[in-house]
């Protein structure tokens, strides 16, 4: 199959130098920096695509389906990528913002299709229920890559690589954390209560946290996990999860937020309810991604550690894109290296992160 798709390519660089050639000059036509077809807010899938045939302009073009702009995350996922693929780097990206909605993913993915464009990049917000639509991409000779959460399709020749995290390692380092923070602090034998703030159920990213942390919690009979419910990754239902939760349990020792922002929303609700969080409050704080806003949390005194996960793709995806175009392979699973981040850490770290 990967050869079938190197064919195509091959094909379209062919038809590509004689289409230039015919129009007598290999200059490249002015196409907007940002995208034709972007649509920011918009729940349907990309409309116009001014520019977006491949072949006038000698630019590689790139339709890219984004989750939403739930989180700091997101955010800065969708920076990076706009940022990677301008028109100065060769490209054109159509960039499509699905409001965490599935369905408005599938949309955006088939209107690549029909403005067959070069690549098409999903982040998916679920990892199930893609293979027709990528069957379809398929068939039309486009190469699919995934970027951040993972997908879990039949057939893996419907996606020709994906990069991201290991979301299951990073629930493994929470539990790792908060084993050796307990300890520090004399708290390895007492009952710790824990409640979790998931994210989108169904999304690689809650999904890996959650079960990498329920895993390796088992090995600590005197943790009880009191309730597990989604704050949809937001910073508002995070905040409003928690109030329930404050109102449930009255000895809640330590909250699992499954991304910062959901963190952020926490931290108010437990100040609303009159009680403290962090390195010296009454509730300790474990969230993930490590964002700029997070450290702040940190050097603030109301978070205890972010698990960092890095949003930064889109130069792995060029890099991808560029091998594809030099017709040489890639490895079909990239992983980013990440780190851990505790708040006696945060005020020497954050000048150094990039976002
Ligand atoms: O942790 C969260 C975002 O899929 C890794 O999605 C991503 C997650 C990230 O909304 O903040």
């Amino acid at each position: 199959m990967k050869s079938f798709k190197r064919l195509v390519a091959l094909l379209a660089v062919i038809m590509l130098v004689i289409s230039l050639a015919a129009c007598g000059n290999g200059t490249k036509s002015t196409v907007g920096q940002d995208t034709g077809g972007s649509k920011e807010s918009g729940g349907e899938a990309s409309g116009t695509t001014d520019g977006a045939d491949a072949a006038g302009d000698g630019l590689v073009v790139v339709g890219f389906s984004q989750v939403g702009a739930e989180s700091d995350w997101r955010t800065a996922n969708t920076e990076s990528m706009k940022a990677t693929f301008v028109e100065g780097n060769g490209y054109q990206l159509i960039f499509d913002d699905a409001q965490q909605k599935q369905e408005n993913q599938i949309k955006a993915v088939r209107n690549f299709i029909q403005q067959d464009v070069d690549y098409i990049v999903i982040a998916p917000v679920t990892e199930t229920g893609w293979d027709t639509v990528l069957q379809e991409a398929k068939e039309a000779g486009i190469p699919v890559i995934i970027v951040d959460r993972m997908i879990d399709v039949s057939d893996d020749s419907l996606f020709t690589a994906w990069v991201g995290s290991n979301f299951l390692q990073e629930g493994y380092n929470a539990v790792e954390w908060l084993a050796d923070y307990l300890e520090s602090k004399g708290r390895a034998d007492e009952q710790i209560n824990i409640v979790t703030l998931q994210g989108t159920i169904g999304s690689s990213a809650q999904i890996g946290r959650t079960d990498g942390f329920a895993e390796k919690m088992a090995a600590y009979p005197n943790w009880t996990m009191l309730e597990k419910q989604t704050g949809e990754f937001t910073q508002s239902r995070g905040q409003e999860v928690m109030e329930s939760f404050l109102k449930s349990y009255d000895d809640i020792d330590v909250v699992i937020a499954e991304n910062d922002n959901m963190a952020f929303g926490a931290i108010d609700a437990i100040k609303a309810a009159g009680k403290t969080c962090g390195p010296d409050g009454d509730i300790i704080i474990v969230s993930f991604d490590a964002v700029a806003a997070a450290f702040d949390a940190m050097i603030a005194g109301d978070m205890n550690v972010s698990i960092e996960c890095n949003p930064l793709h889109g130069p792995r995806v060029a890099e991808i894109i560029q091998k594809l175009e030099a017709g040489e392979t890639v490895d079909k699973l990239q992983y980013v290296d990440e780190g851990v981040f505790p708040a006696e850490t945060a005020a020497e770290i954050k000048p150094t992160r990039a976002y």
